[in-house]
């Protein structure tokens, strides 16, 4: 290893996300544009289980909301690193305290790795999201509230909420004169990690395995208007395929690109797929009646899940770890469609592409496969 040679060296920060997982996966895979790659992996807390140990060179534990830990670990690196992959992401009590913590994580990471000349560091993709469009997740405020129309577009303005996804626009634009940068706007993440804050793909696993265990409906908690409109979603392949592009293409440098699969769905469709895939019974929407309160549903099923959990032999998740069902019951309300355009990735070469209903298929078979979910 010592002896091998590396175009290029990347810190991943948040690898155990389900987007640092698959663009740690990207980088490592022998075809990796701009490689060979030595990675560094980095999280708050220590190595999971499920996680694939080749998947990193290096694994690095830190917190990057403590400056002196921060530096501690990463200063050794800072004459090595040529690329920073962000992908980490706190959630705290409200928008300004995102704000605060995450400008501070991804602040105390480039200062150290700014501290010496000359600067080894390169380029910095930003992972951020579609909620830049349409104001930060949670929001709740009057449904007549200012928002863009869709197809989002990246040259779309900010929208006059707080939004955390702002602020590290900004920390990152404010280090231009030293390394170049690439946005990356997912819209649903879809990929497999027990620690990504939101996975709507796990919430979604665990709401049907807790309707087989109680053998209740797995019914769908949004509106009419999700369950016949479109909706699109971002695999982690497409979205790592993008950040390591983005990385190593000179004309993509200081951009921002939407990242999505590239088609369109239903979630009628959708559900449709998801119930075949986790064994239960497809239940249409009641389009007459009551809207279904999947948080308040799930509000009392930790326990039922930790006996799934040993009933399975599965990797040890408390339900309101992995979960997020507000989130997901607030997307599948959206009263407008939630869709992306690939338009400016499209222009600049970028043509990463999966077919939703088989990366569906294919993330819950992955799930399965680290023994997350039965
Ligand atoms: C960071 O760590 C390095 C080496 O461990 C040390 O020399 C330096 O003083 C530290 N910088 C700060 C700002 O703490
Ligand atoms: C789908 O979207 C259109 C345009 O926003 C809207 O007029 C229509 O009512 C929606 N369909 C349903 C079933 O809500
Ligand atoms: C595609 O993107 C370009 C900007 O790169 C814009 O001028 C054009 O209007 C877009 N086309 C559509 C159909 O949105
Ligand atoms: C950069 C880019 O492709 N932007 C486009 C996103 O999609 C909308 C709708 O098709 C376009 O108007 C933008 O130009």
């Amino acid at each position: 290893m010592a002896t091998m040679q590396h175009a290029s060296v990347a810190l991943v920060v948040g690898v155990t996300g389900m987007a640092g997982l698959s663009i740690a996966q990207a980088l490592k895979s022998p075809t990796a544009e701009g490689g060979p790659w030595l990675v560094y992996g980095a999280a708050r807390r220590p190595k999971p289980t499920w996680f694939p140990s080749s998947t990193v060179d290096h694994f690095l534990t830190f917190d990057a909301v403590n400056s002196d830990d921060t530096n501690a670990t990463l200063s050794p690196l800072s004459t090595k690193i040529t690329h920073v992959f962000w992908v980490a992401i706190q959630v705290g009590l409200d928008e300004k305290d995102n704000i605060n913590t995450n400008s501070v994580m991804l602040s105390n990471v480039l200062k150290v790795l700014t501290a010496h000349r000359p600067i080894k560091l390169r380029h910095i993709t930003l992972q951020t999201g579609t909620s830049q469009y349409v104001g930060p997740c949670h929001f709740t405020g009057p449904s007549d509230a200012a928002q863009h129309e869709p197809p989002f577009h990246e040259e779309m303005g900010r929208l006059p909420y707080p939004n955390f996804y702002h602020a590290l626009e900004d920390v990152v634009k404010s280090y231009s004169s030293y390394f170049s940068y690439t946005i990356h706007r997912p819209s649903i993440i879809i990929g497999a990690s027990c620690r990504s804050v939101y996975n709507a793909l796990l919430t979604l696993a665990v709401y049907a395995e807790i309707c087989k265990h109680e053998n209740t409906p797995f019914r769908y908690p949004g509106t009419k208007y999700t369950w016949k409109n479109f909706s699109d979603m971002s695999d982690t392949r497409v979205l790592a395929e993008q950040h390591v592009w983005g990385a190593v293409n000179e004309k993509a440098r200081n951009e921002a690109f939407n990242c999505t699969n590239g088609d369109v769905f239903t979630w009628k469709r959708m559900w449709g797929v998801l119930s075949e895939e986790f064994g239960v019974e497809f239940e249409l929407l009641d389009e007459e009646g009551e809207l279904f309160d999947l948080v308040e549903e799930m509000k009392d099923k930790g326990q039922m899940w930790d006996k799934i959990v040993e009933e399975k032999g599965l990797v040890k998740t408390k339900l309101e770890e992995i979960t997020c069902f507000a989130a997901i019951q607030y997307v599948m309300r959206f009263d407008f469609q939630l869709v992306s355009s690939m338009n400016i990735s499209k222009e600049f070469g970028f043509f990463g592409y999966v077919d939703s209903f088989k990366s569906v298929r294919f993330w819950i078979g992955k799930l399965r496969e680290m023994n997350i979910i039965p």
